[in-house]
């Protein structure tokens, strides 16, 4: 069977519209219309510094003109933006849509090679780079691996290192630094082009679409492993992103004008902007969604722990809040909170959570501090440019579940023998919707295997549908382990470990963990030299080995791919046809006394 979307559907899903004609030019009467009000919709978080409607438009305008003109970007160019949050992320993205061109967000934490890998599998020409001395060394690297020359870098700035634009700073910007460009510089560029070419200019760098081409043009791509096998370019076209931006307006009942009271109040709620702008989550739901509704959004770089963030709740009055399960455990566990309960209370009105699975223990715990709070869990995935289910309006939280089905978006469940089966069977869930994006890009097996007949997407994710239409996460069925919400790629650490010398053969698979969710976990089967080594030298030798393994993973991959631990095996356990048997792994994991 079919289960369809019980919730309001989107009525016009415009397919002649980019994410920057989407955001800046279309005004439906549906809209909150935030132009000419003084509205602050971005605010950053260490500097207070707000841009407007308008003040977004300029910067985004001026920024677009001068990497047209100073840095080569034309339709289709790609470019890698590897930062942190702050309130030039989204400015940088959309100068680029303006242009035609294609964003691929890469993650804040990489390392150089990481990120070097994703510059070549991503095909981008320039590279925008958080300013701090980390990011940078780690961006200069990866360029040189990925032949990116350093005047087709772009640092993005720390907003409180920024002069604001004035006559009399004019000049004092600084635009290039160590050879490469300032994204301010490039502003006051744009300016400096607009300046001496007249509005022309703004015309001519403008790419507009053709009607229709918003549902092929691509304009992110983001990286996922999908349901097996290492991160591919996720291809998500302009209309995947808009019409998530729609769906989520129609699901929540969104109000038409400033002040409309409804599970969001454009003009008044302020939204947290803590979730990484490079996750599908904090892109999609965290940035798009709030500027096209009309609600401000407070950028956090990144996430500095619980207090912090609680802090920064309070002091901007933050009612919207979108988090991940590890911040609902800090919620519920951290000590330093209890102090900040009562301004919290004050403040929240909605919180939707999700990118991994909060347990039902967890979420009575989250309901009990917060028992006046509109929340519960949604959903979403790469691939789904964002959401697929999310709790419905004006009705108490149902414990454990992700949701219901988003606005114009329908369900199958397939059980293991290819059968659609019916309501509380448990079987894939393949989903459907005006959000479901392109493929994979350069990776045509992979995208037939999850891209299937119908439209559909097969998700990975082993699920049950109730009769309320609740549905509920109950396994994950392709490769995936995600750490604080983020993906790990089993293949990507199996394939690296193998260049270990002490390593044969590797299965990596995740070990639940409270704070984290899960946390990746190594069974090696030892090569013969290290096998001699280790039988000789006793349990020291085979704890060196193990702390070698470990450093290893450590030195060359971001943090959140960290294994937790190691386990020494005879082989990796396999199918016939050479395919790791991780749910074998995962039961012999159990058996494991803990590292
Ligand atoms: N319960 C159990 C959940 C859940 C879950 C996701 O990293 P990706 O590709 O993407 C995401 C996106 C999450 C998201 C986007 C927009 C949004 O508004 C929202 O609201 C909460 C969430 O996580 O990983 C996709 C995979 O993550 C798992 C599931 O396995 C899915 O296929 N996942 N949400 N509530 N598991």
């Amino acid at each position: 069977m079919i289960f369809t979307s019980a919730a309001e559907p989107v009525k016009e899903l415009p397919d002649h519209l980019d994410v920057y004609g989407f955001l800046f030019e279309y005004f439906p009467s549906s809209r909150p219309d935030t132009r000419n009000t003084g509205l602050p919709l971005f605010i950053d978080e260490q500097t207070a510094q707000q841009w407007t409607f308008e003040e977004t438009k300029e910067n985004t305008d001026l920024l677009s003109v001068a990497l047209a003109e100073k840095c080569g970007i034309k339709p289709d160019t790609r470019a890698a933006i590897y930062a942190t949050n702050s309130i030039y992320y989204p400015a940088t993205i959309w100068a680029m849509h303006r242009l035609g061109a294609v964003v691929s967000p890469a993650n804040a934490a990489f390392m150089a090679k990481e990120l070097g890998l994703q510059i070549q599998e991503s095909n981008s020409k320039l590279l925008f780079v958080s300013e701090d001395p980390v990011s940078l060394k780690n961006a200069f690297e990866a360029a040189k691996i990925a032949n990116i020359p350093r005047d087709r870098i772009v640092i993005i700035q720390e907003p409180y290192t920024v002069l604001k634009y004035s006559e009399s700073n004019y000049g004092r910007i600084q635009r290039k630094s160590q050879g490469a460009w300032t994204l301010a510089g490039l502003i006051e560029e744009g300016r400096d082009i607009v300046k001496a070419k007249g509005d022309a200019i703004l015309t001519s760098t403008r790419y507009k679409l053709k009607p229709g081409e918003a549902k092929t043009k691509i304009a992110f791509l983001l990286f996922s492993s999908g349901t097996t096998g290492l991160p591919k370019g996720v291809a998500i076209q302009h209309f995947a992103v808009t019409s998530n931006a729609l769906q989520t307006m129609a699901f929540n009942k969104v109000g038409s004008s400033l002040g409309a009271k409804g599970r969001f109040c454009p003009g008044k709620d302020v939204s947290l902007g803590v979730l990484p702008q490079v996750h599908i989550f904090g892109l999609s739901t965290c940035t798009h969604f709030p500027f096209y509704a009309g609600i401000a959004n407070v950028v956090i770089s990144k996430f500095r722990g619980i207090e912090a963030m609680i802090k920064t709740i309070i002091k901007y009055k933050i009612s919207v809040w979108w988090l991940v399960p590890p911040m609902v455990v800090l919620f519920c566990k951290d000590p330093s909170v209890a102090p900040y309960l009562d301004e919290l209370r004050k403040v929240a009105r909605f919180a939707m959570v999700g990118a991994a699975p909060l347990s039902e223990d967890l979420s009575r715990q989250f309901s009990k501090i917060f028992p006046k709070l509109d929340w519960g869990q949604g959903s979403g995935m790469t691939e789904t440019c964002s959401v697929t289910t999310m709790f419905p309006v004006g009705e108490p939280v149902v414990m454990g579940s992700a949701g219901r089905l988003f606005s114009n978006t329908e369900a199958k469940v397939v059980n293991s023998e290819g059968t659609e089966v019916g309501y509380d069977e448990l079987g894939e869930l393949w989903l459907r919707g005006p959000q479901i994006t392109l493929g994979y890009t350069n990776n045509e097996k992979a995208t037939r295997e999850t891209y299937v007949e119908g439209g559909w997407l097969r998700s990975g994710d082993e699920v049950r549908i109730d009769r309320n239409g609740d549905v509920f996460f109950i396994d994950r069925l392709k490769e995936l382990i995600k750490v604080k919400g983020f993906q790990v790629a089993p293949a990507e650490l199996e394939g690296f470990l193998l260049d270990h010398p002490d390593v044969s053969d590797a299965g990596v698979i995740g070990i639940q963990d409270e704070s984290a969710g899960e946390l990746p976990f190594a069974f090696i089967a030892l090569s013969q030299d290290a096998k001699k080594r280790a039988a000789s030298g006793g349990s020291k030798q085979q704890d060196e080995i193990r702390q070698s393994i470990l450093k290893f993973v450590a030195d060359n991959k971001t943090r959140y791919k960290h294994l937790c631990g190691v386990a020494f095996i005879d082989a990796i356990p396999k199918t016939a046809s050479g395919k790791i048997l991780r749910r074998e792994m995962r039961d012999m994991a159990k058996k494991l006394a803990p590292e």
